[in-house]
């Protein structure tokens, strides 16, 4: 198969994390046209939050990264993504709230764009330890859009708090 390189973003912190996350992989690998080429560790963190939208009162996240090939477009993919979440039970009620499953697509091949629906680079992906470390766990001399490398982001990074496990995806 030839297909896009695209990273994607894991996160829970419901009903059994590591479990939800490992489930995921399973779902992610069965999609059509795609395979899973690589799982980085999990990771352990204390929820970010944004001081202006609530207080983190929830469990701890477990994330990790995951490359795939894929024949899919990037919207098919999305739409893909949002399936999987839903059929692990992601209730979509708060957006800084707890959840099953988060699936965040961080990079699809070298695609920069800026829609509603999407943005390439995923925003979040420079400024969070909880993505960069699993990610440059997997590629590490991989580049960033229009952005730098994994390896430099991590540089300034704070990744206090940040638990890598013996777990992998
Ligand atoms: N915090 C951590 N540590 N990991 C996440 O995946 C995560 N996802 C979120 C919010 C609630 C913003 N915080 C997070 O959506």
């Amino acid at each position: 198969m030839t297909g896009v390189r695209v990273f994607l973003g894991l996160g829970s912190n419901l009903n059994g994390p590591v479990e939800q996350l490992r489930q995921a992989r399973r779902a992610l690998a069965g999609l059509a046209q795609t395979r899973v080429l690589a799982g980085s560790s999990i990771y352990r963190s204390k929820p970010l939050y944004d001081a202006d939208k609530g207080t983190p009162d929830q469990p701890d996240f477990y994330n990790a990264v995951a490359l795939l090939e894929t024949g899919l477009s990037a919207m098919a993919l999305l739409d893909a993504l949002f399936r999987i979440e839903d059929a692990q039970g992601r209730v979509r009620d708060q957006r800084w709230g707890p959840r099953t499953l988060d699936l965040d697509l961080l990079l699809y091949g070298g695609e920069q764009c800026r829609t509603e629906r999407l943005t390439l680079p995923h925003p979040g992906l420079t400024q969070r330890a909880f993505v960069l470390y699993p990610l440059h766990e997997i590629a590490p001399g991989l580049e960033i859009p229009g952005q730098g490398t994994v390896a430099e982001h991590l540089q300034h990074c704070d990744a206090e708090g940040l638990e890598r496990l013996a777990d992998t995806l």
